[in-house]
């Protein structure tokens, strides 16, 4: 099988954001996007020769065609095997035990998350390391570096792979492995949790949805909740994979999936209310009228991990995102374990769990995972939570009431205001971060700011270090404001504001969350002048 070399010209625009790259579909269909970047990761990395490559996605629109040009150039480049999803479906976690379990090279996830797909949607391409977490930023970096300069792509002339069809392909010289998507990942976490437990609570009557929102998890959760777990049939709604998300947005979140909160608070809720996001890596947890904060999530998983057979010898730390409320700490300080603060995205986790430094780590943006995988994971935080559910025969409710009266509560929303121009943003947080000097020891609506800072990581364990992470503003009481432009957004800027105060164990806390935040919110827009550069008089997402 001949190689052949194709020449091509650099895009400026290919550096890899949060979470991989992601841009507009259209950005992708344009003629060598994709093999530009995938031949960019390729010659940013040694010695694959022979080894195997694991290619999966979350199903959305192109996923099918980028997958058959990258098996073409992964043959080209000369990757011995490729085991790819059947019809090319992976979800991100899913994709990440393949890794760890295949002992494969490395994996190409193709996914933009919760963003909407589709022609006019978004679509994204990951690259994951060996140990099936997502490259740190040394890799990035070089893949982006060489991005700029890359004049050829090789390829092969093969045909496209019937992905449809589980078993052994060829493309060229390479062998391509269809596997079935689930099992892998259905046997990992029937080793995690008390599946005997959890299958008996369900036939004692215990009822719950499951939003797939049409997104990669509908497959594995109708698996494992209903056939392993013996849920009811449909438990799992929106269960079928599809590549525009059926027109919605794959974002678990309290305004993407609103008939689940209203299902959850309304007189006919299930016991419980799950969802999670178009690559299965985010999860949404609400029981009966009762919604809990992913950081709540956080701390009262890590709190209760020991319920799980995966986790009975309990945790070695916690590790979550900076911008993710302090609750988490305040259960690592009681394990006496632990506790790391990184900058927002899973690449950070990595090391900290290579290292067996963290066992749980989460992030505000409803991600929670483990060392079970190097990714986050939305239907292992949902198991978990079964988990506990079934063993301590508690209702949500119960259990966050309980967590709260033990460690008190942080109340915690993030104002999210999106496509806002590129320019404006930049100079709010360039103006934010000149302010920062004067602000410590000011008084803000009777607040004293002990704390003003841009957030640098210091990594524990490979040294790196990781500057301009986001700013944060610390109270005297313990509160926090926390300012950072995303970077996974397609469109202009989207600024991220988190709002946090800490409310003692026997303080109020039935409040509600915006009123209990309410003067934060109003020194955040004194601060970084949000209406009056922006011209936003609200936020686009309240979470
Ligand atoms: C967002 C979240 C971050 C998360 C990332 C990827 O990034 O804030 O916590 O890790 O998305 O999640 P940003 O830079 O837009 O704030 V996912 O589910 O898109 O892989
Ligand atoms: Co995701």
């Amino acid at each position: 099988m001949s190689i052949l070399t194709v020449d091509t010209k650099p895009f400026t625009d290919q550096k890899p954001g949060t979470s991989g790259l992601r841009k507009r579909t259209a950005a992708f269909m344009v003629e060598n996007y994709v093999e530009n970047f995938v031949q960019s990761i390729f010659d940013s990395l040694d010695g694959f020769k022979g080894k195997t490559l694991v290619i999966g996605g979350d199903g959305r629109y192109f996923n099918d065609v980028a997958i058959q040009k990258i098996i073409r150039i992964a043959a080209a480049n000369g990757f011995g095997t490729v085991l790819v999803g059947q019809n090319g479906l992976l979800s991100t976690p899913g994709a990440s035990h393949v890794i760890r379990h295949h002992n494969a090279f490395g994996g190409i996830i193709l996914s933009a998350s919760h963003n909407p797909g589709g022609p006019d949607g978004d679509f994204g391409i990951k690259y994951n390391v060996s140990n099936g977490g997502p490259a740190p930023e040394k890799i990035t970096d070089a893949v982006f570096a060489r991005t700029k300069e890359i004049d050829r792509y090789l390829t092969i002339d093969a045909p496209d792979v019937d992905l449809a069809s589980i078993g052994t392909h060829h493309s060229g010289p390479m062998v391509v492995e269809v596997i079935d998507p689930v099992t892998d990942y259905a046997a990992l976490m029937a080793e995690l949790f008390d599946f005997e437990r959890i299958r008996a609570m369900f036939a004692n009557g215990f009822t719950m949805r499951f939003d797939a929102m049409h997104a990669v998890t509908g497959p594995y959760a109708k698996r494992i909740l209903e056939e392993q777990l013996g849920a009811p049939e449909g438990t799992v709604i929106n269960g079928t994979p599809l590549p525009d998300f059926g027109g919605g947005h794959p974002d678990p979140n309290l305004v993407h999936a609103k008939d689940l909160y209203d299902l959850m608070m309304s007189a006919d809720a299930p016991d419980f209310g799950a969802a999670s996001d178009g690559d299965g890596d985010r999860n949404l947890i609400i029981g009966k009228g009762r919604f809990v904060t992913p950081s709540d999530s956080l701390a009262i998983l890590a709190a209760n991990a020991s319920y799980a057979p995966g986790y009975s010898e309990g945790i070695a730390g916690i590790a979550r995102s900076m911008p993710t409320s302090a609750a988490a700490d305040r259960v690592a300080e009681k394990l006496g374990v632990g506790m790391y603060e990184t900058p927002t995205g899973w690449k950070f986790f990595g090391n900290l769990l290579d290292a067996g430094k963290v066992t749980i780590c989460g992030e505000e943006s409803a991600g929670t995972g483990s060392n079970h995988v190097r990714e986050k994971d939305g239907l292992w935080a949902v198991l978990l939570w079964l988990n506990v559910l079934a063993a301590r025969e508690q209702s949500v409710d119960a259990i966050v009431r309980d967590h709260w009266a033990t460690y008190g509560r942080n109340y915690y929303t993030r104002h999210d205001y999106e496509e806002v121009d590129l320019e404006v943003a930049n100079e709010l947080m360039d103006a934010l971060r000149e302010s920062l000097a004067g602000l410590q020891g000011q008084m803000q609506h009777g607040h004293e700011i002990v704390l003003a800072d841009d957030f640098t990581y210091n990594d524990p364990v490979d040294g790196s270090t990781s500057a301009k992470q986001g700013v944060r503003i610390g109270f005297a009481d313990g509160s926090r404001i926390v300012f950072r432009l995303s970077g996974t957004g397609t469109v202009g800027a989207t600024l991220r504001v988190y709002l946090e105060r800490y409310e003692p164990p026997h303080g109020q806390h039935d409040l509600d969350t915006q009123a209990a935040l309410a003067d934060l919110i109003t020194i955040a827009d004194a601060l970084a002048e949000i209406r009056s550069r922006t011209g936003r008089d609200t936020p686009s997402v309240i979470t």
